[in-house]
């Protein structure tokens, strides 16, 4: 299990919450992107069935804290981020983590499925819910710190360069399965 589990930016805007250890290795690419934009964050287990209070505490404390968004994700039956966003008025952006059995589909409708009143704003299943999860939670941010929208717009300008830089899908498929080939020889 990787140690930045309970990491804490000084003076962190976004918190990652995520109801069990086993959500980690989908949450840390939000965490992992959040870090790559600058964006100080926090990221620790809170569960809205293990430990509720903890859950109304976090939540309900986060504004005051400096928060301005928080990035809960939850797999199963995934209150975690419905019950955040009851007790705050921060914005909560939902990842739905992938469920062994239903494969993500019961989080993804646990967390999208909210009463008209009480928002979050849902992702999508998995890794690209989690990195999308920090990018739009940069975006948010963006809207008040100008450094913050700068790293946003340098990281896209970044991922459209890298995709017109090989436009021949056969070419990078060919390097892609080279370099799994050497995988094996190296070991
Ligand atoms: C949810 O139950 C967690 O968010 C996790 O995705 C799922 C399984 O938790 P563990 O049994 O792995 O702790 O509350």
């Amino acid at each position: 299990m990787n140690n930045q589990l309970d990491r804490k930016d000084a003076n962190p805007l976004v918190g990652i919450i995520m109801g069990s250890t086993s959500d980690w290795e989908t949450m840390e690419h939000a965490s992992n992107i959040l870090t790559s934009l600058g964006v100080p964050h926090e990221t620790r287990v809170v569960s809205a069935h293990r430990t509720p209070d903890l859950l109304f505490e976090y939540a309900s404390s986060a504004e005051e804290r400096g928060l301005e968004v928080i990035i809960a994700g939850a797999g199963g039956a995934a209150h975690l981020p419905g019950m955040t966003a009851s007790k705050t008025v921060l914005p909560v952006l939902g990842v739905p983590v992938e469920s062994r059995v239903l494969k993500g589909l019961d989080s993804l409708l646990s967390i999208a499925q909210m009463p008209g009143g009480i928002p979050v704003g849902t992702l999508a299943i998995g890794r690209a819910g989690a990195v999308n999860a920090a990018l739009l939670a940069a975006a948010i941010l963006g809207t008040k710190h100008a450094a913050i929208r700068e790293a946003l717009r340098k990281f896209r300008a970044e991922q459209t360069d890298r995709v017109m830089a090989q436009p021949d899908p056969s070419v990078s498929a060919v390097a892609i399965s080279f370099k799994d080939s050497q995988k094996g020889k190296r070991r």
